[in-house]
């Protein structure tokens, strides 16, 4: 997946070393240098080997479902309404809430499970459904608790602008100091946040509500994201460029000077074909547009339990390419050198090169474009992370 080579960087015939987890040398397999005779073999003869791939917007840290609310919407109601009648997010805030930290870890582990089975190296997990400091507290520590139990690394966001809590109904301001800014405070001084997001929309925080987050997350040295323009335009793409984003997400209501803004700013464009999918939203994220504009673009699962059911980075590649229109190597880069950019850690994940970490996914494939081509069928034959076979 390095840029300027050919499509997809694609080495036909290859062979890589690795030492102490990391790329040590990639080229043609007759042009192996005789120092790695010694190394120990692994043989991969038809198989294609790309980086492991990064699901970087999750929230699958989350108590109970939201199987009511699927019916609900096949009936005709939609997803702002079901929200605004205290269902939706604060459904599963309720349920998050009840639920303590161990259950959390145990009703999480399957999905970040079937998020490894299909080659994913490393995900990003979101705060978000405990909207108390406590709770938020405890989703994140659920989030470090995954990273040590699966050979894994988990890059965790501070979500708790997500919704506004019936406590804090018309109260917006005073739940971002008391409970947003709080809660970041001691989230950051435990070590257990790496950035902060936010949702901004009409059914949750205006641009300036989330201006107040990220003048605290600059203060304290942490990159911003931002759910944005998912269900309206409230300018949250241009506000969030203003602050070096690292990425926006959603974006079926992005306008040109939101695209323009994030040119400028090297922002990523987050592509959540699974929130477009379950929603059965008419407008799409305009993909021409931000390929026009050269707007990187990323694309992830947004596995929630309300508006993005969806556990499986293939299906959401997939779903990229026929419902978004992608190129499956757009796509492929949206999983891997984007997914890094987005989490800020493309100098050492997201591409095969020599100096980054050997977290490889090895398919039964002929040709990588196969990865977003089929739908429910899982070819990964081997996982590696930080050079470690890792099933
Ligand atoms: N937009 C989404 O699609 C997720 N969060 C957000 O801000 C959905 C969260 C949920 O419905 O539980
Ligand atoms: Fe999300």
């Amino acid at each position: 997946m390095e840029r300027d080579k050919n499509p997809y960087g694609l080495i036909p015939d290859a062979a890589l070393a690795v030492t102490d987890g990391m790329i040590e040398w990639i080229g043609k397999q007759d042009a192996v240098p005789s120092p790695y005779d010694r190394y120990e073999r692994v043989d991969l003869t038809g198989m294609t080997v790309t980086p492991g791939l990064i699901d970087c917007h999750t929230h699958i840290v989350f108590g109970g479902d939201r199987v009511h609310e699927f019916e609900l919407r096949l009936q005709g109601t939609d997803y702002q309404h079901i929200a605004k009648e205290g269902g939706g997010i604060l459904s599963t805030m309720h349920a998050t809430r009840a639920a303590s930290e161990d259950e959390l870890v145990q009703s999480s582990l399957p999905r970040l499970d079937a998020l490894l089975a299909e080659g994913v190296c490393m995900v990003e997990v979101k705060s978000g459904y405990g909207l108390r400091v406590q709770d938020e507290l405890k989703m994140m520590r659920v989030a470090r608790r995954l990273a040590a139990m699966r050979p894994v690394r988990i890059v965790t966001s501070w979500l708790a602008a997500h919704a506004v809590p019936p406590e804090y109904d018309r109260r917006g301001d005073a739940f971002i100091e008391e409970v947003v800014l709080a809660g970041l405070h001691q989230a950051h001084a435990e070590g257990i946040v790496d950035a902060v997001d936010g949702f901004c929309d009409p059914i949750a925080f205006s641009p300036a509500q989330v201006t107040r987050i990220f003048e605290v997350a600059k203060s304290l040295d942490l990159p911003v994201r931002l759910h944005t323009e998912q269900f309206a335009n409230l300018g949250g793409a241009q506000m969030a460029a203003r602050y070096g984003a690292l990425s926006v997400d959603h974006l079926e209501y992005l306008d040109r000077e939101g695209i323009r803004a994030l040119s400028e700013s090297g922002t990523v464009a987050v592509l959540l074909p699974g929130a477009y999918y379950t929603l059965r939203q008419s407008q799409a994220p305009p993909v021409q547009a931000l390929r026009d504009a050269n707007v990187p673009m990323a694309v992830a699962t947004d596995g929630n339990p309300g508006s993005s059911p969806l556990f499986s980075i293939l299906t959401a590649m997939n779903m990229a390419c026929t419902l978004l229109r992608l190129t499956p190597e757009e796509a492929l880069a949206g999983t891997t050198v984007e997914a890094a950019r987005v989490l800020g850690l493309q100098d050492h994940y997201g591409t095969l090169s020599v100096g980054k970490r050997a977290d490889l996914a090895v398919w039964d494939i002929r040709h990588p474009a196969e990865l977003a081509y089929r739908i429910g069928f899982n070819p990964l034959k081997m996982r590696v992370n930080g050079g470690a076979h890792a099933g």
